[in-house]
């Protein structure tokens, strides 16, 4: 079908509203949980005009953020890769000569040959990430390394520790629903996330209950955009969050809010639960958090006497070694009131364990073997400088194919990623829709499509709709989708898998119906499928996901990798953060910035533009005590690394807790060197995870 073809199709909101404009559907690819259903102008075959939240989800609700509304500055951007390029300079110079599709991709190909040949199979590890979220251009990678037999990949940079502390209690990824949020709930808390910056439609929601007089909570280090509109904003230190958990339990338990009818009937332990947390008091909390007793002891109180209270639980407080602890403790919360057993009650992390779909086709589970080793996304640092134990003793890394991703910029250990990518024995391919700093450091790049140009389908975290889109524009010059590069690969590197002989709508349709779900076609012209559960099974009413449909206050840590053995098996503020010390006094939370959306958009000018330049948000008394001015120049670092940013005295955080929004490319600090140059590769209990919020650092004026 010809992006002419659907832009007149009859679905709802397609629609043309003058002479050539046409308004086509599509859906947000980006990795964000909200997956905006949108409303697309489309100009002619090749341009678009502006982009709208759409009404025919009412999760969206007419609401995108700014960066997508402006997504013609990004896909008509005058630095959008056009050309497949080989590299001709120094890796990392970014001197390259246009090359045919044909030559790079046979280049590409010969050299994954000829690095197998020398170090067996493994030595070649495709890297990929959630550039975009669609199911068939992110995840086709994996057919063609299950098929080659690559290295496995172990994806730890954004979801493991959340997934792990969220399912470890409730037993699967799902929750309840956010637009019950509107009508029902009368406490709403916003733990650890900032979604005013990254998920504009769960303040859609909240705003909506607030309206209506019910309390907004919100759990974070310092005073975000969401805090701002807080009845309740609690400046927790980082990675103290299971703390302040317990100890509100501990309220709920003494004052007499825990709900033992609820607990005996859909909890594991709430006896052992009492029992512990009655040594856990508010004064010991406060000595971790930070913050005051009365503060943890008004909030207990007003989540105890609150029966519709429902928690927004994100990632940004998981993303500390002890996150999947501090988010268990969390999700433990409306197991101790019962708020589950009430509409606009109970919490919500995301829903994507929900959604029938399967995978097999587009990502060949039906070749994955396991005896070949996984690599951890998060350690690339590590893995590409050779720690063996990174590696698994295996053979070094040799070649790598990368779409959606930009690690030279957004992975921890920055220092060791960009030693590693100058390797000269490292043959990589990226296939990016910019001259990213990774691609920068690429043998071949190729030029890839956006959303708007491929079709594609969707699961949502932060809805339950499944969504299939259909490309609304051209490509421009000869950029080609994900699943072009990875079929052609496959030819040449004689994988035999049929998804690689076959359209990404053919996978889509045959995938759909396999599970059960309406066609592709029949999804886009109905603009998505709702699978929510209904009220009963999405609030566990019916149980929660285990055999023994037990909530779990005691989880199996151990059942998911050794190091489980080594946390405590109740809720609790376990203590392997990066503490201060007295060579690195402060706390650091390397948080998103609202115009980039991790990497991507930092090349827009009108994000550029709103998040001015590199700063650290410190405590204003702290500033005058250190003689730090605002806009001064402060070098910040630590054992990993160093970089430089501006001072911005900032009401509303502790003392010792710094925060440096981003994640800005590398080229915007003086010293060519971001964030991540700090932040570590160590993987969070029990099982991986990145740390980007937990790193201890010294701050002292710039030379
Ligand atoms: N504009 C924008 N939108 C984005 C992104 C972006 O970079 N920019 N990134 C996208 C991606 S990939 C994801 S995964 C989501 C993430 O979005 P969220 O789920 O909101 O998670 P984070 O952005 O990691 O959370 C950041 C917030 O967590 C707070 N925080 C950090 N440590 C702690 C802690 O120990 N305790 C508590 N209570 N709070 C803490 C930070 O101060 C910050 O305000 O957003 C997506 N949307
Ligand atoms: N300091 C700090 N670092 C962080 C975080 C933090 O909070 N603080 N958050 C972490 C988190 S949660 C995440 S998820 C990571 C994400 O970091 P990245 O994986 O880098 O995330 P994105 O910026 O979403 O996408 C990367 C690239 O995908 C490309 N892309 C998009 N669509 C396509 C496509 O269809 N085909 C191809 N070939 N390329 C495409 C874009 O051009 C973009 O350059 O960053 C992590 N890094
Ligand atoms: S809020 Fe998230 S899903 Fe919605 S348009 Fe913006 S980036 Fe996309
Ligand atoms: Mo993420």
């Amino acid at each position: 079908m010809s992006p002419d073809d659907h832009a007149f199709a009859p679905i709802a909101g397609a629609k043309k509203i003058e002479s050539g404009v046409t308004i086509v559907p599509s859906v947000c690819p980006h990795d964000c949980t909200s997956t905006c259903a949108l409303d697309v102008e489309r100009l002619d075959a090749r341009r678009i005009g502006r982009v709208r939240g759409s009404m025919r989800n009412d999760y969206t609700a007419g609401v995108i953020c700014e960066k997508v509304a402006r997504y013609a500055e990004r896909i008509h951007h005058p630095d959008r890769l056009m050309k497949p390029l080989r590299r001709v300079g120094p890796k990392g110079s970014r001197q390259f000569a246009e090359i045919s599709w044909k030559d790079a991709l046979d280049i590409v190909a010969e050299q994954f040959i000829a690095k197998a040949r020398q170090h067996g199979s493994e030595t070649v590890w495709p890297y990929y990430y959630a550039g975009t979220m669609g199911l068939v251009q992110r995840d086709g990678i994996n057919r063609l390394r299950n098929e080659m037999k690559y290295s496995r990949y172990f994806s730890t940079i954004c979801v493991t520790l959340s997934d792990t502390g969220w399912i470890a209690g409730v037993g699967a990824k799902r929750g309840a629903d956010v637009r019950e949020v509107d009508e029902y709930s009368d406490l709403v808390v916003i733990w650890g996330g900032n979604p005013v910056n990254t998920q504009v439609n769960v303040m859609t929601h909240a705003m909506k209950a607030k309206k209506r007089g019910a309390k907004l909570v919100v759990v974070d280090p310092y005073r975000t955009g969401t805090a701002d509109q807080a009845d309740i904003h609690l400046a927790v230190r980082p990675g103290t969050d299971g703390a302040l958990a317990v100890a509100v339990m501990h309220v709920l338990f003494k004052e007499g809010y825990a709900d033992w009818d609820y607990m005996r009937r859909y909890t594991d332990a709430p006896d052992e639960l009492a029992a512990h947390v009655a040594t856990r008091t508010p004064e010991w909390a406060a000595g971790i958090t930070g913050l005051s007793v009365e503060e943890i002891v008004s909030f207990a109180r007003l989540y105890g006497q609150t029966k519709a209270s429902f928690i927004r639980c994100h990632h940004g407080f998981s993303r500390s070694r002890n996150g999947a602890a501090n988010m268990h403790a969390v999700t433990s919360l409306p197991a101790v009131t019962g708020a589950w057993k009430y509409k606009g009650g109970g919490a919500l992390y995301g829903h994507t364990g929900m959604y029938p779909i399967k995978k097999t086709l587009i990502e060949g589970l039906d070749m994955v073997d396991t005896s070949l080793r996984e690599l951890d996304q998060s350690r690339l640092g590590p893995i590409l400088t050779g720690d063996r134990e990174a590696l698994k003793n295996g053979p070094p890394v040799t070649a790598l194919l990368i779409q959606n991703t930009n690690p030279a910029m957004v992975c921890p250990e920055l220092e060791l990623v960009h030693k590693g990518f100058s390797r000269e024995d490292l043959f990589t391919c990226v296939h990016e829709q910019f001259l990213t700093e990774t691609a920068a450091f690429a043998d071949i790049v190729l030029p890839a499509t956006m959303f708007l140009e491929h079709d594609d389908f969707y699961t949502a975290s932060g809805h339950t709709f499944f969504q299939v889109t259909k490309a609304v524009i051209e490509p421009p010059g000869e950029c080609r989708e994900n699943h072009y590069v990875i079929s052609e690969l496959a030819k040449r590197l004689g994988a035999k898998h049929r998804g690689f002989d076959m359209t990404p709508w053919e996978i889509m349709d045959e995938s759909l119906r396999e599970s059960g779900m309406w066609d592709a076609e029949t999804n886009w012209r109905k603009g998505g499928q709702d699978f929510h559960l209904g009220f009963e099974t999405s609030h566990f009413l019916d149980g929660f996901a285990w055999p023994d449909k037990k909530f779990r206050f005691k989880p199996d840590w151990a059942a998911y990798g050794p190091r489980g053995k080594e946390m405590p098996s109740l809720p609790d503020h376990f203590d392997v953060i990066d503490n201060p010390t007295p060579d690195k006094p402060f706390r650091m939370v390397a948080a998103p910035a609202r115009t980039f959306l991790n990497s991507t958009f930092t090349e827009t000018p009108s994000s550029q533009k709103r998040e001015v330049r590199p700063t650290v948000m410190m405590n204003p008394e702290e500033c005058v005590a250190l003689g730090f001015a605002d806009g001064e120049r402060l070098e910040i670092g630590n054992d990993r690394g160093k970089t430089i940013v501006h001072c911005k005295p900032r009401a509303g955080q502790q003392k010792g807790v710094v925060v440096v929004e981003g994640i800005w490319p590398n080229r915007n600090f003086e010293t060519g060197m971001g964030i991540n140059a700090l932040t570590s590769a160590d993987p969070g209990w029990p099982n991986g995870g990145a740390v980007f919020h937990d790193t201890a650092v010294w701050i002292r004026k710039a030379p």
